[in-house]
């Protein structure tokens, strides 16, 4: 795109009088904000319309997540303006790094969100048509503060500056039907750009709506509740993110969610789909759904719902969602995958309901063992069953994830239709996870290779064998980045981390199989040690937390109390603090973890093996330039195949060995034979740590407590991980650290989600 400095001046200039009734020595942040976003937005409008009406095959992504983080500086350099639009400021002398204050789009929780933005951002990238749908919360990912070490949440109001890069359409309102309420479903659409290629594609995000005077029929029809009640009721559906990742709830008003969200985008794509003169008969030509995880499963049956209601035969509805439909499984603990009671959707969606019980018939009636293969089952629908026994593809995260869904989680259909199910390993992007979290870096690697890399990221093994020569800017790079962060926390969470330390860093969202635990005992067992003298010569480490808990999750709060306890107790002690130092970040997101990630020494994945899917922070890390300290778990197993496993520092037990050792694990024994370790985790019950709450103590029961203690083998690996954590520690400094680095560096391409979405362009959408 072309960029012109005076005119694009112009246009904010216009924007800031005609929308706020100000010039650039009056405008307020907000102003400008939103002026220079709309600017853009102007300048792009030809391309979006081009990109949307070129005529083929089209994937519709349907996600109940999306963590977008903050819009602003990703678009400018996708659309190669960063640095125009930057001195263009200045020349007003405005500095770009006002927009620092932006609200992140946290419409999303963890991992499997922010997966999705990749995907649409890559998608873009490689030109291919994929169309996000998903739900404009009101409200995202609450944010998070500390109180006395304690978790505290306050609601996102991320729309606070407003939203200058959707774009509502009122003229694309749908109806969303429940047996109790009507709503509108009224979209706003989010340009996703392609880097530098002049490609933008569409994230439709859904707001619900009391259905207006111009719905006089729907309105007129409504049944049940007082119509004041309903306009109430209407709002309520699109207000917040449900803030538990890897539990289901079985809340009502979820379910509302996952409907609105699925009807109001089928209806939008049947709409086109006629509007475009074709026939319903011929959906699949035209469109691949991709469902990310189970929270959108109830399209299946609304799709089915839909066709039946154009008077297409079930038979003939049902063969053509078995060729739309796909789905992708991000993780295998049982208390994720979804299910929900019969009487809950047959009361709120009755035809819904209807056509999943027909799905069960028609499974029934193939002549399939009933113990193994069912939809309902005691008076419960089990919606991943419902998503493969419908979809034409089923994947998984990681090798090591599809693997243990094909022997375990869904071996019975595995065995059933294997020619459904495929691995695609997760990937980032390297436009927003090297090119603009760490800028300097990415000059670096352009200066030695050229930019290739930032659309073919396997380029960057040309860094090979100019590792020698890369290693001091790289070392001062990193330094600059750690100063930059150092300077960051000291402002923003109020502790002082010298930047000279190794920053070991752990960020994730705060779960017991992710073991934040393993790593706060073992940053108190440094801490007994270097006070007893019997561990020596301790390099001196700051140990970095960032995770959101979940508001209800009782243990990952405990967690969160822990270690800002362990934080407070080592950093006020003056003898100690001069070799480690221990923070948790308050509200670790997006854009927090933009500035982490470009600076840490060791990324820490640490999760029981078998139990993380894939992880996707750990290949951010990587394509960073930082050794990942991990078990063979999710992507950690392929970062070790692209990297060498020499390159990084691997502990703990595997899957096969977790298997082995749950039939005779006792937690406590292991406790009594380890004296340091002990005294760890006895600070959880012995007092050494406020704890009014008692959460604490329930954590320490949790773990040596109880008829199933320690679930995720905490103790079990802690030795383990002390061994490689110390010898880790030791080696950093030296060339050689640096080296293992810069090959993890080089060694990223597999992870770029440009080779994720061209795998399921291929394997799975089979769109061009
Ligand atoms: C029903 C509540 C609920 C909420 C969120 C269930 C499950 C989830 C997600 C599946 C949790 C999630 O984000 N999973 C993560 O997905 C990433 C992208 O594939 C993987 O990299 C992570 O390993 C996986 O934990």
């Amino acid at each position: 795109m072309k960029f012109e400095r005076e005119v694009f001046l112009k246009e904010t200039e216009g924007i800031l009088a005609s929308e706020y009734a100000c010039d650039f020595s009056t405008a307020g942040k907000k102003e400008l904000y939103n002026a220079v976003s709309k600017a853009v937005m102007r300048m792009v409008y030809p391309d979006w319309k081009a990109t949307r009406e070129k005529e083929r095959k089209r994937c519709a992504y349907f996600s109940a997540e999306f963590l977008m983080g903050r819009a602003i500086f990703n678009n400018l350099l996708d659309l190669g303006i960063l640095d125009e639009v930057s001195s263009a400021l200045s020349s007003i002398k405005e500095d770009i790094d006002l927009f620092e204050e932006v609200e992140d789009a946290a419409l999303g929780n963890g991992g499997l969100g922010r997966l999705a933005a990749c995907y649409l951002e890559s998608a873009a990238t490689k030109n291919l048509p994929l169309d996000g749908y998903g739900i404009r919360y009101r409200y995202g990912l609450f944010r998070q503060t500390f109180e006395n070490g304690y978790q505290h949440e306050e609601g996102d109001d991320w729309l606070r500056w407003g939203d200058p890069w959707s774009v509502k359409r009122e003229e694309d309102a749908v109806v969303v039907t429940f047996a109790d309420q009507k709503v509108l479903a009224v979209p706003y659409d989010m340009p996703v750009f392609g880097y530098k290629n002049g490609v933008v594609n569409t994230l439709r995000l859904w707001s619900s709506e009391p259905v207006r005077p111009f719905d006089f029929n729907a309105f007129n029809e409504m049944k049940g509740e007082s119509k004041a009640q309903d306009n109430f009721n209407a709002t309520k559906i699109t207000d917040v993110l449900y803030p538990n990742d890897n539990t289901m709830v079985g809340k009502i008003l979820r379910l509302r969610q996952q409907y609105f969200l699925a009807s109001a985008s089928l209806q939008d794509i049947l709409k086109k789909l006629k509007a475009a003169g074709k026939p319903l008969s011929a959906l699949s030509s035209f469109y691949t759904f991709q469902l990310n995880d189970t929270h959108p499963v109830i399209a299946i049956p609304e799709l089915l719902r839909l066709l039946e209601g154009e008077g297409m035969p079930f038979e003939e509805a049902f063969r053509i969602a078995s060729q739309c439909f796909n789905f992708t499984n991000h993780t295998i603990m049982a208390e994720a995958l979804e299910k929900w009671d019969s009487l809950a959707i047959a009361d709120l969606l009755p035809e819904v309901y209807e056509e999943i019980a027909a799905c069960q018939r028609r499974l029934e009636s193939e002549g399939a063992d009933p113990a193994k293969f069912y939809i309902i089952r005691d008076n419960t629908v089990h919606m991943a069953n419902l998503a493969i026994y419908v979809s034409a593809k089923v994947n998984g995260v990681a090798e090591i994830h599809t693997n243990i869904l094909k022997r375990e989680t869904f071996r019975d259909w595995y065995e059933r239709s294997p020619e459904k199910f495929v691995n695609i390993t997760n990937g980032i992007t390297p436009r927003r996870w090297l090119l603009l979290n760490n800028p300097a870096l990415a000059a670096l690697i352009d200066s030695k290779i050229g930019d290739g890399w930032h659309t073919d990221l396997k380029e960057l093994k040309k860094l090979k064998p100019l590792i020698p020569e890369l290693l001091p800017d790289f070392k001062r790079i990193k330094s600059e980045n750690k100063k930059k962060l150092s300077e960051y926390i000291k402002m923003h969470d109020g502790v002082e981390i010298p930047p000279e330390f190794i920053f070991d860093v752990q960020v994730k969202r705060l779960h017991e199989y992710k073991r934040q635990l393993l790593n706060a005992l073992s940053v108190l067992y440094f801490y007994f040690g270097i006070k007893d003298g019997t561990v020596k010569n301790f390099p001196p480490t700051a140990f970095l937390f960032g995770a959101k808990a979940a508001p209800g999750y009782f243990l990952a709060k405990a967690v969160i109390k822990f270690i800002n306890e362990i934080a407070a107790l080592v950093n006020s002690d003056e003898e100690v603090s001069k070799y480690m130092r221990v923070v948790f970040v308050a509200n670790y997101n997006v854009s927090y973890a933009e500035k982490i990630v470009c600076a840490a020494d060791v990324s820490e994945q640490i999760s029981m093996a078998g139990m993380e899917a894939s992880g996707t922070g750990n290949m951010k890390f990587m394509l960073n330039g930082t050794v990942t300290l991990g078990t063979l778990d999710g992507a950690n197993v392929e970062i070790c195949e692209e990297a060498g496993r020499a390159n990084n520092y691997i502990f703990g037990a595997t899957v096969e060995e977790v298997e082995a050792v749950k039939r005779f694990y006792c937690p406590r024994e292991i406790v009594e034979q380890n004296p340091a370790l002990k005294r760890a985790l006895g600070t959880l019950a012995d007092g050494t740590f406020e704890d009014g709450t008692g959460m604490l103590s329930k954590l320490y029961e949790s773990i040596v407590g109880g008829h199933s203690p320690d679930r995720y083998l905490v103790l079990y690996d802690f030795a383990d991980y002390i061994r490689v954590k110390e010898g880790l520690l030791r080696d950093y400094g030296s060339d050689e650290y640096f080296k293992k680095c810069l090959i993890n560096l080089a060694s990223a391409g597999k992870f770029s989600a440009d080779r994720s979405v061209s795998d399921y362009a291929r394997l799975v959408w089979k769109i061009k």
